[in-house]
C-alpha cells in the first residue's frame, strides 16, 4: 500500500492522521460515507447527524473515517472543518466511483457514495464500513437500466458493509438476486429476513444469518484467509419492529414518491435523494427520525465488529 499526500503531479488518498495512525498500528477503524451528507439527509440535521454518526463510531471502540473529496483530494478521515464544508454547502457533487478521477482532476468537493467510500476504504485497508442502506436495481430497471453503481462495486471490494438492507424505493427481490449475481455475501444480523430500511423486514428470505460481531469477523477473516476474488460482505442489521416506520404510512409515501418521479421526470442519479427527501416532507419528518435511527445503529454495529475484527477469530460456530 502506498498512500502518500497528494504531490503536484499525482493525486493520491490522502488519511487524516488519526486514520493513519489507527491503520498503521492495527486499531480498528469503521469508514463512513458522506453521501448520505450531503444529499440523502436535509441540513442542518445533516451535519450534527454526521457528528453522531461518528461518536457511535468511537463508543464501540473503534475509530471513524468518513470519507469525501474536498478540492480535489480524495481524504479517509474528514475533520471537522471538511465534514461541515461536505454537509453545508452547495454544488457539492455526488461522486460514485467513475466520478471520482474527474472530481479530482478537476478539484472539486465531492460527496462519496456507497460504491467509492467501499472502494476508497479498502484500497487504505479499513475493512469495515458503515450505511444507512445501500443502492440497488431501481423498480423500473427493466425499462430504464437504472441499477446502482454500489452493487457492481461490491462484488469487486473485499470489505464488510453494515447497512438496513437496500432502501424501500427500490426492487428489492431484483437486487437480492444481483447481489446472488455478483458474487456478494450477504449476512442477517440476528435476523433470517432481509430487513427493509425503513421496514424491519422486506418481505425476502436470507440464506445466512449471523449474530455476534465475532462471527461476522469470522466470515470476513475467512474470505481474507481463502483469498478467491470475494467481494463485499453485507451485513444486514434490522430496525427493531418498535422503531420501524409505520408500514401502512411507508406504503402510500412511496407510491406518492414513485408517482412524483414520473410526473417530474426525475432520472438518474437524482432519483434518490429525490425519493429520500419526498418521504422526510411527507411523513413530517418520521422517516428522517427512522433514519437517523438506522445509521446510529449501523455505525454502532460496524465499530463492533470492526472491534472483533482487528482481534482475528479464526472460525465460524453457526
Ligand atoms: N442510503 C441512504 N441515504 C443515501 C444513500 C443511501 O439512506 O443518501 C446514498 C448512498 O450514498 C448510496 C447512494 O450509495 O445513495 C446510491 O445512489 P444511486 O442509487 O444513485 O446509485
Ligand atoms: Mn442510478
Amino acid at each position: 500500500m502506498s498512500v502518500e499526500p497528494r504531490t503536484a503531479s499525482g493525486h493520491s488518498i490522502v488519511l487524516g492522521a488519526e486514520v493513519a495512525e489507527a491503520l498503521r498500528s492495527g486499531r480498528p477503524v469503521v469508514a463512513l460515507e458522506s453521501t448520505i451528507l450531503s444529499h440523502g439527509l436535509p441540513r442542518p440535521d445533516n451535519l450534527r447527524v454526521g457528528r453522531e454518526i461518528e461518536a457511535a463510531v468511537r463508543a464501540a471502540g473503534a475509530v471513524p473515517a468518513t470519507i469525501g473529496v474536498l478540492a480535489g483530494l480524495v481524504t479517509v478521515g474528514l475533520d471537522g472543518a471538511g465534514l461541515e464544508r461536505l454537509a453545508l454547502t452547495d454544488g457539492v457533487l455526488k461522486v460514485s466511483v467513475r466520478d471520482l478521477p474527474v472530481a479530482a482532476a478537476l478539484g472539486a468537493d465531492g460527496a462519496t457514495t456507497v460504491a467509492s467510500t467501499a472502494a476508497v476504504a479498502a484500497r487504505v485497508g479499513i475493512r469495515v464500513f458503515a450505511t444507512g442502506g445501500l443502492g440497488g436495481v431501481h423498480r423500473d430497471a427493466q425499462q430504464t437500466y437504472d441499477e446502482s453503481a454500489d452493487l457492481a462495486a461490491l462484488a469487486r471490494t473485499p470489505i464488510a458493509v453494515i447497512c438496513a438492507g437496500v432502501k424501500s424505493i427500490l426492487d428489492v427481490p431484483a437486487t437480492l438476486e444481483r447481489l446472488e449475481t455478483l458474487s456478494v455475501t450477504v449476512l442477517g444480523y440476528g435476523t433470517d429476513r432481509f430487513p427493509g430500511f425503513y421496514l424491519t423486514d422486506s418481505g425476502n428470505p436470507l440464506d445466512w444469518r449471523v449474530d455476534s460481531p465475532e462471527q461476522v469477523a469470522a466470515v470476513l477473516n475467512a474470505s481474507r484467509h481463502l483469498d478467491i476474488g470475494a467481494g463485499a460482505v453485507v451485513v444486514a442489521n434490522p430496525l427493531p419492529v418498535a422503531e420501524q416506520l409505520d408500514p401502512a404510512l411507508h406504503d402510500r409515501v412511496l407510491a406518492e414518491g414513485l408517482a412524483g418521479l414520473e410526473r417530474e421526470r426525475i432520472s438518474g442519479k437524482d432519483v434518490t435523494p429525490y425519493l429520500l427527501a419526498h418521504f422526510h416532507h411527507a411523513t413530517d419528518g418520521q422517516s428522517l427520525a427512522v433514519n437517523i435511527r438506522i445509521i446510529l445503529r449501523n455505525a454502532e454495529l460496524a465499530g463492533r465488529i470492526a472491534v472483533a475484527a482487528s482481534a482475528h477469530r479464526p472460525t465460524l460456530a453457526v
